[in-house]
């Protein structure tokens, strides 16, 4: 459906969205502060007019004039002093919701996005098919499955040569999920689904899911080698900062499942680190360890698990660097995003029954353009500058297709930001000095 537009003096068209009355140069950015204001701005440089506002606006066709498909609901913070684009590095952003946060930043016009995936020619596919501006991305490949591959994208990024132009933003994005594997050896005798798609066979020439560095996979891809980055390239973040006189932002996304007192977290297996012994063992499947508690494998644990470590490792780096680096820390929550392949190696009556189970019954769907929308507003906006936090967002049932109801939005508060609360062991100080210690320990750094 096309938006309804109105000229105006200033070249942007607007539209209010409640009273459907034309906006005008500064009404647009009152007016955004208040309520949902659809805009179509002429070109980037106008689109600077309306970025800040604060509340959820809606900004369409911000490179493709008139287009309602091209829609964001973030204030990007505008450029770097001097007018540059500012860079994000995303891990995972081939696919899901990295592939849609990624999208909105580079549709601001304020963004370059280095996407950090393993399959280049799919990524490629994917920023093409998603009308990504030419020159607003670039793609790098790193392999989470390999420490030695994550130490080479960083050194890659962060040599005066081969670098990048600075990082404003890095998130960490990238996961997987097995939750019917039984045994990270076991994976070839019959486990996965058909229709899912290639199979996540390890690339390194193990068949079982294991990495390279003989990590069990969920925990090694989401947490161990999102540790590894994250220290890599924090020093580098600092500098940009210090150069730029900007605050950069760190950012792992989290889960509401990594919380046994929440619903959602309660579903058995918990999440549960134990004492780390996994780890400090140094967590090789060889050796007959797969999970970070030392106890028996178990898929969806793993991820719950890595999660958990993830949010750890956000607010222990905030705790040790964010005052000293300047640099914001962050976790989030987006909403149950239920159709990503990240289900891909779940039952096919799961993927069929999921979405309409979180849509229907739990409310706790949100469609992965919203999402998109929700992680892009965390790396960009200046309102989720505070570091240390773990933002989420109130429910997020759209119309069935994911359509915003913006009048929906407006009066129940749909969409809107909080400052949610971790679990006891995500708060844990002593926990999250093991999970530190072990973790550098596994992946070798001092
Ligand atoms: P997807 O499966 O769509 O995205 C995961 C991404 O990670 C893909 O791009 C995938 O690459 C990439 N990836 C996986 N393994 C590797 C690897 N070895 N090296 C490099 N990249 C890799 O899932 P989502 O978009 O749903 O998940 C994104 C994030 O959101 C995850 O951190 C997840 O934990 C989190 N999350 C998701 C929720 C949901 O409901 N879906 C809820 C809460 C949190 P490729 O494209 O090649 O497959
Ligand atoms: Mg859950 C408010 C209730 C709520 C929310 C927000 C989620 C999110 N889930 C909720 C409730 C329930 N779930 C209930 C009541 C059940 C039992 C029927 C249930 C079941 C369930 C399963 C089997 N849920 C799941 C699974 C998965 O395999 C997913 C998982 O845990 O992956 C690790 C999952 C999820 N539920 C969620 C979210 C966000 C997930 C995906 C987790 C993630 O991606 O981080």
């Amino acid at each position: 459906m096309a938006l309804p537009m109105q000229k105006s003096a200033c070249n942007l068209r607007c539209l209010d969205h409640v009273s459907n009355k034309r906006l005008i140069g500064p009404r647009v950015v009152r007016a955004a502060r208040n309520r949902v204001v659809i805009v179509h701005a002429e070109s980037v440089k106008q689109k600077g007019v309306l970025v800040k506002s604060s509340n959820h606006v809606a900004v369409g066709g911000l490179d493709n004039p008139g287009s309602p498909e091209v829609k964001a609901r973030i204030d990007s913070g505008g450029r770097l002093p001097g007018g540059k684009k500012k860079t994000a590095i995303i891990t995972g952003a081939s696919s899901g919701l990295g592939l849609h946060t990624a999208k909105v930043l580079v549709k601001t016009g304020d963004w370059n996005v280095i996407c950090a995936v393993r399959d280049k020619a799919k990524m490629e596919a994917m920023a093409q098919a998603l009308e990504f501006p030419k020159g607003s991305y670039s793609i790098r490949e790193v392999d989470l499955r390999s420490l030695t591959s994550v130490r080479k994208f960083c050194a890659g990024l962060t040599s005066p040569l081969g670098g990048a132009p600075g990082f404003d933003c890095v998130l960490g994005n990238a996961a997987v999920y097995y939750p019917m594997l039984k045994d990270p050896q076991k994976f070839r005798l019959g486990f996965h689904m058909a229709g899912a798609g290639a199979l996540p066979v390890n690339r390194m020439g193990s068949e079982a899911l294991v990495t390279e560095d003989g990590f069990e996979e969920s925990v090694g891809v989401i947490h161990l080698s999102h540790f590894l980055m994250f220290n890599l390239l924090m020093d580098a973040v600092e500098r940009h900062g210090r150069a730029t006189k900007t605050k950069p932002r760190m950012i792992i996304v989290g889960s509401i499942t990594h919380n046994p007192t929440e619903l959602a977290g309660k579903i058995p297996p918990q999440a549960n680190l134990g004492d780390c012994s996994g780890l400090f063992n140094g967590f090789k499947v060889e050796d007959g360890i797969t999970m970070i508690d030392g106890g028996r494998f178990d898929g969806p644990k793993a991820y719950k698990d890595a999660k958990a470590c993830n949010m750890l490792t956000i607010f222990e780096m905030h705790r040790r660097f964010s005052k000293a680096k300047n640099i914001t820390f962050n976790t989030m929550y987006p909403g149950c995003i239920a159709e990503t392949p990240l289900f891909r190696n779940h039952y096919p009556a799961f993927q069929k029954l999921f979405p309409a189970f979180q849509k229907y019954i739990t409310g706790g769907y949100v469609s992965v353009e919203e999402a998109g929308e929700r992680l892009a507003s965390v790396c960009a906006d200046p309102e989720y500058e505070k570091s240390g936090c773990y933002w989420s967002f109130k429910g997020g049932v759209r119309g069935a297709n994911g359509a915003a109801s913006e009048q929906n939005r407006n009066e129940k508060g749909i969409g809107g930001k909080f400052e949610n609360r971790v679990s006891e062991e995500v708060a844990d100080l002593e926990l999250a000095r093991l999970v530190w210690e072990g973790s550098a320990l596994a992946v070798g750094l001092d």
